[in-house]
């Protein structure tokens, strides 16, 4: 091959895929990359990862980029920000939320989103759906013209009076999504488990930031996982269950996945990092360590790692949701509110990378393979990304260089967000994302961004790749065991 044919050769370093480590060069031509070799000359720009591993650019399934939550609360990254944060973090791509309050179309939404998205986005994008409102436009036309094009995915919530499906509702969605080869993605926490915690505590004066932890119990999300699962086996649609934070839940995954259901799961780094003890702070300061759901404790961070390493979660996903702490975030409905009145949600876009190379490969947990798949390539397989999550000639040329001895203490500087905190703020990590391409254009350079805003692009994903899940076939509807009713989906 002639020493021209390349744009750019990235050479000298070490390549991570999820199967493989091994030294070569990567030749890059046309956002694509066109060859891997034991050695590569030529390219216009050469790129030396000497001492640096070379992995897919990490897909981010889970954020919340100019998002309204359903009372109105902006996020505070819009998609400048957020994809600069998150390019910052090692992420070539990410899939955020387009959500959909009741009584609008998911025509608008998509419009909506595209208009925040495309001219502000450094990094390739795509949207998750977030589905609250399943009317009948919204099952049979509005929905089937999202996966056409190539909106594969969408959200429901089994909790939040404004959100949450009920279980009827969750079977229409499951159905039309298994009808068209799309991913159902569930927040499974159950309402009114919460909603009878909430008036406990209002009872008794507890309202301060810390009781969030406590209103929102381990076993609300055991019980709706384990629902949320029934509902899809019914129908034998394909779940993905988003941030698990319980051992019961992860319980629930590993079994089930086992036996050959249609289903997904991921867990985050705030449920292995923090436990409800970060909420305990003077004031409103645990206001920042507010998720939902909630983080737990160390017992629970052991069980999930344990998870991780017998592969029961898919990915580690950041579940990005910043909220400031200031009147625009966590103090918009007032400085002293009681914890159901504040938003809940905490960055990590830029840790999410770091912090599970950290802890998971630096310390031994996980193999660097592992962490490439539950980065980047199980996402892209799961969500259609089919040109990326790899390093293979053919696969976009989406990679992040990194630079695994570097050690520094976490900081807000580090986050590159328009956050004004970081829950991750003093923690000590060992291996940082230097520089990272997305399509062969490189995007942050040792540290620096390079790229123009806008410059991502929409990625159409294809429908879920199910290969060895078979699913559950329920006998009432098989019409072999049913009296013949042909109504299965
Ligand atoms: N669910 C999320 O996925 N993120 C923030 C809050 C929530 O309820
Ligand atoms: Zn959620
Ligand atoms: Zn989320």
């Amino acid at each position: 091959m002639s020493d021209f044919a390349f744009d750019t050769v990235i050479h000298g370093g070490t390549i991570v895929t999820a199967t493989d480590t091994y030294k070569a060069d990567i030749g890059i031509r046309d956002g694509r990359i066109a060859a891997v070799a034991e050695s590569l000359a030529g390219g216009t720009k050469r790129i030396d990862a000497t001492g640096r591993l070379v992995m897919p650019g990490g897909i981010e399934g889970h954020a919340h980029i100019a998002q309204e939550s359903s009372t109105k609360i902006m996020t505070a990254d819009d998609y400048y920000t957020g994809s600069v944060s998150a390019a910052f973090g090692g992420n070539s791509s990410f899939i955020p939320f387009a959500a959909q309050h009741r009584g609008q179309s998911l025509d608008d939404v998509v419009a909506i989103y595209d208009e925040r998205a495309a001219p502000n986005s450094v990094i390739d994008y795509s949207y998750h759906l977030i589905v609250s409102d399943p009317s009948p436009e919204v099952l049979e036309e509005q929905l089937p013209r999202a996966f056409a094009r190539g909106i594969t995915s969408f959200k429901v919530f089994m909790t939040y009076d404004l959100l949450n499906l009920g279980d009827g509702g969750m079977l229409d969605v499951l159905t039309v999504a298994k009808t068209h080869g799309a991913l159902t993605m569930v927040h499974a926490e159950n309402n009114d488990m919460v909603k009878w915690m909430n008036k406990r505590l209002a009872a008794k004066g507890l309202t301060a930031p810390k009781y969030h932890a406590i209103s929102r119990p381990e076993l609300a999300e055991e019980e709706a996982i384990n629902r949320a699962v029934t509902l899809a086996k019914l129908v034998d649609a394909p779940l993905f269950v988003v941030h698990v934070s319980t051992e019961a839940g992860a319980a629930i995954i590993r079994r089930e996945t086992q036996a050959g259901v249609k289903l997904f799961a991921e867990t985050c780094p705030q449920y292995l990092a923090l436990t409800r003890e970060d909420l305990d702070r003077p004031g409103m300061e645990g206001a920042k360590f507010m998720c939902s759901p909630p983080v737990r404790d160390a017992r629970t961070q052991e069980a999930l790692w344990r998870h991780i390493q017998a592969g029961t979660f898919m990915s580690v996903s950041s579940d990005h949701a910043p909220y400031r702490y200031d009147e625009s975030g966590k103090l918009f409905n007032g400085a002293d509110v009681p914890y159901p009145k504040i938003a809940n949600g905490m960055p990590g876009i830029a840790m999410r990378l770091p912090w599970l190379f950290s802890e998971g490969v630096v310390k031994g947990r996980i193999s660097a393979n592992q962490f490439v798949a539950l980065t980047s390539t199980n996402a892209a397989k799961v969500f259609g990304m089919t040109r990326k999550g790899s390093i293979a000639p053919g696969f976009d040329a989406d990679i992040a260089i990194w630079d695994p001895n570097e050690t520094r203490v976490v900081s807000l500087d580090d986050q590159h967000d328009n956050m004004d905190y970081t829950p991750f703020e003093g923690l000590t990590v060992t291996g940082w994302p230097r520089t990272v391409l997305n399509r062969g254009e490189v995007v942050v350079e040792e540290r620096e961004l390079v790229a123009t805003r806008g410059r991502g692009r929409f990625v159409a994903r294809a429908t879920v790749d199910l290969t060895g899940r078979p699913g559950y076939r329920a006998p009432e509807l098989d019409p072999a065991r049913n009296f013949g009713a042909d109504i299965a989906p």
